[in-house]
C-alpha cells in the first residue's frame, strides 16, 4: 500500500506527533539558515559595490589618513539580531527535546530492537512469557498510540531511524537505550540504519507497518502461533532445513532453534528479505538461499552450495511458513 511515507525517505514530512515536532523545528532551522546566508551574501555584495577608499584616493591623489566613521551601528545591530536568532533557536531546540522526551500517553506496547550486522531483530515484549515473539526487519505497530522501544546491539554501534516517525537512536553494545515513536496514519514506513556499521550498512533497512489497532491485533495473534506443521512433501524440506539451517534460524514449533539469524517462523508474512534488500518472491528467495554472498557480500549467512533438489525442497518448505 504506497503512502507518502514510502521511499524515498523524507525527514521533512512527518506522520506522528513526535516526528511533527522535529520536522517543524527542522523547517524553521532550514529557513533561518537560508536567511542568514542570503543576508550575509547581500551585505557582502553591497559592501563591495559601495567601497570608498579608492574614490578618496582618486579625488586627492593621496591615501586618506582617516576613514569616515558611521559603520559601527551595522555591527551592533548585526550582533544583536544574530544573538536573538541563536538564543531563540536554542530555546526552541531545548523545548522540542523536552517535549519529545517522553510519550504523551501510556505506550501501547514495548518492542526490543536488537541490531545485528546487517539486519534488525524485533522482540515483542510482554509480562506474559507466552505472548513474547520475535520477527525481523518488518515491525508492525498500531496507529495512534505511542510504541516504546528498547534498543541494544549484538555487535557494533547501529542507529535506528525511521525519518517519517521520529528521531535517531543509537544501538550501543552492552547498553540498552529507550525511546518511543508513534504513527498517526496506516502505511509502510521505511527506516534505515543511520550509523556506519560495516560492509553491508547500506543494506540494513527496515519497514514499520502501521495498522489500525484491529489489524495489528490480528497480525500479532498470527505471529504468536507456532509454524504450520509440515505435511507430505514438505516434511522432507523441514528435516533438510533443520539440518542445514537450523543452527542459525528458529522456526518455532520445529527442532530448528538457532538464534544467530532472523526468526523464520512466519517468513511469508514479510514483504522483503535480507533487511529490505529484496522483495520476498520465489525468485529472490531461491537466489538468496543459493548464494547470499553474491547478493550481500560479507553478510553473516554463508553460501552453502546446496544441491539443486535440496534447495528447492527447503525453499518450498519456507514458503509454507505463512
Ligand atoms: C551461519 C548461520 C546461518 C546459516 C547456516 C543460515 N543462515 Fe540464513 N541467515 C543468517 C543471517 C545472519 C541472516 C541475515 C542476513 C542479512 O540480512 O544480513 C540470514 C538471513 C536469512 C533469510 C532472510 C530472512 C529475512 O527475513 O530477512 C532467509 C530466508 C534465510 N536466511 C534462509 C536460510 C536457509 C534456507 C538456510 C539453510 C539453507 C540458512 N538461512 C542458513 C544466518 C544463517
Ligand atoms: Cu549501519
Amino acid at each position: 500500500m504506497p503512502t507518502p511515507a514510502s521511499p524515498p525517505m523524507n525527514y521533512l514530512q512527518a506522520f506522528g506527533d513526535k516526528a511533527e515536532a522535529i520536522a517543524l523545528l527542522t523547517w524553521a532551522m532550514l529557513v533561518l539558515s537560508i536567511a542568514v546566508v542570503a543576508i550575509i551574501a547581500l551585505l557582502t555584495a553591497a559592501g563591495v559595490a559601495l567601497r570608498r577608499s579608492r574614490l578618496a584616493v582618486e579625488d586627492t591623489g593621496r591615501a586618506p589618513i582617516q576613514r569616515p566613521s558611521g559603520g559601527l551601528s551595522w555591527i551592533t545591530v548585526g550582533v544583536a539580531v544574530s544573538t536573538l536568532a541563536l538564543v531563540g533557536s536554542m530555546a526552541w531546540n531545548a523545548y522540542t527535546m523536552a517535549a519529545i522526551n517522553r510519550p504523551p500517553r501510556a505506550p501501547a506496547l514495548t518492542i526490543e530492537v536488537i541490531g545485528h550486522q546487517w539486519w534488525w531483530q524485533f522482540r515483542y515484549l510482554s509480562d506474559d512469557p507466552t505472548q513474547i515473539f520475535d520477527t525481523a526487519n518488518e515491525a508492525h505497530i498500531p496507529t495512534g498510540a505511542p510504541v516504546r522501544i528498547l534498543v541494544r546491539s549484538e555487535d557494533v554501534i547501529h542507529s535506528f531511524w525511521i525519518p517519517a516517525l521520529g528521531d535517531k537512536l543509537d544501538l550501543i553494545p552492552g547498553q540498552t537505550n529507550a525511546s518511543w515513536f508513534e504513527a498517526n496514519r496506516p502505511g509502510a514506513y521505511r527506516g534505515q540504519c543511520a550509523e556506519y556499521c560495516g560492509r553491508q550498512h547500506a543494506h540494513m533497512a527496515l519497514t514499520v507497518v502501521a495498522q489500525t489497532p484491529e489489524a495489528f491485533h490480528a497480525w500479532r495473534a498470527a505471529q504468536l502461533r507456532p509454524a504450520q506443521r509440515a505435511t507430505g512433501d514438505l516434511e522432507n524440506g523441514e528435516a533438510l532445513f533443520g539440518a542445514r539451517c537450523g543452527a542459525c534460524h528458529t522456526v518455532r514449533g520445529t527442532l530448528a532453534g538457532g538464534v544467530f539469524g532472523p526468526d523464520l517462523t512466519h517468513l511469508m508474512s514479510r514483504g522483503a528479505i535480507a533487511a529490505d534488500t529484496l522483495q520476498n518472491t520465489t525468485a529472490t528467495l531461491t537466489g538468496w538461499i543459493a548464494d547470499p554472498q553474491r547478493i550481500k557480500p560479507g553478510a553473516k549467512m554463508p553460501t552453502l552450495e546446496l544441491p539443486g533438489t535440496e534447495l528447492t525442497k527447503i525453499r518450498s518448505y519456507l514458503q509454507s511458513l505463512k
